[in-house]
């Protein structure tokens, strides 16, 4: 109950924050996107990651409105970027998507508006939501549907943390799905395990055959990203290309790449 209050309290005072992590291209290393990841500047305890409020947020039902602060705040952080940026490769910003709030029934109104206030051009940003299997299978077909509206208003759908839920082929197929990324288990021992070689081949495979971008997770070394290449993967993020970041930073990057 109390750490319910100080979410409450939280959003009152703006104590949240939002991180970015880099997304590269793997055949050139360039920056193609960003995620979005929520942080807590608590006031006594400090800077605290999600997987310390996150549940008891869902829970508690308060990650609908702390969820629609975050998709708020990166829409706005979007339109800011998309007038910083001169190329003609149009930024990804990704947000994450709690079960609880696809399942919320007024979620496409709320991103229909937020994208109605904060408009950024299609050329210059790519926005998406990520949502894992886990979620969309709690009720498939409301799931679709939702995804589905999303995706009218503009945004891509990315299944977050593939893999390690329990989605089956014959949903994948109908879903209104455009990009996988493929757990960091699979890519923490890519190096010494053939097995996980296969995976993210076939996995791969798998999302290039439904017309899916293929996105690898958790990539920490140079020699996991040479060979997350050599299997097909199209995009790489992890503490090797960098820490989720604070937007000043991010900011220097999007306005100095190379
Ligand atoms: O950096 P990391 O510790 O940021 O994130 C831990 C977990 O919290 C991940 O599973 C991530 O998807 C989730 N997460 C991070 N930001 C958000 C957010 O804004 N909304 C939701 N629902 N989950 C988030
Ligand atoms: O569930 P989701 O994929 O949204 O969560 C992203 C989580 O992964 C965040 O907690 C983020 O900080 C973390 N993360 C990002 N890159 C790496 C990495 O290279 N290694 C590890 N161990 N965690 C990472
Ligand atoms: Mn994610
Ligand atoms: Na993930």
């Amino acid at each position: 109950l109390r750490i319910e209050n100080e979410l409450h309290r939280a959003l009152e005072r703006k104590e949240f924050r939002l991180f970015f992590q880099p997304i590269v291209a793997a055949a050139t290393g360039q920056l193609v996107s960003v995620e979005a990841l929520l942080r807590w500047q608590h006031p006594v305890q400090g800077l605290l990651s999600p997987v310390e409020f996150i549940p008891v947020a869902e829970e508690t039902g308060l990650i609908v409105p702390i969820g629609t602060w975050v998709i708020e705040e990166s829409c706005r952080l979007a339109q800011h970027w998309g007038l910083l940026r001169d190329t003609n490769l149009p930024l990804g910003v990704s947000v994450n998507l709690s079960p609880r709030q696809l399942l919320q029934s007024d979620l496409v109104d709320t991103v229909s508006r937020l994208f109605r206030t904060y408009s950024f051009d299609p050329g210059c940003i790519e926005f998406s939501f990520e949502v894992t299997e886990t979620a969309v299978m709690t009720d498939p077909e409301a799931a679709a549907m939702t995804l589905q509206a999303l995706r009218d208003l503009g945004a891509r759908i990315a299944i977050d943390d593939f893999g390690t839920g329990y989605s089956s082929l014959a949903y994948l197929k109908q879903f209104p799905v455009d990009k996988l990324k493929i757990d960091r288990s699979f890519v923490m021992g890519i190096s010494e395990s053939e097995l996980d070689q296969a995976i993210v081949r076939t996995v791969t495979g798998l999302g290039h055959a439904m017309q899916m971008v293929v996105i690898a997770e958790g990539v920490e070394t140079a020699e996991q990203a040479r060979i997350l290449q050599s299997l097909d993967v199209d995009l790489l993020q992890g503490y090797f290309y960098g820490r989720p970041q604070p937007e000043e930073q991010l900011e220097a990057l999007l306005l100095n790449p190379n």
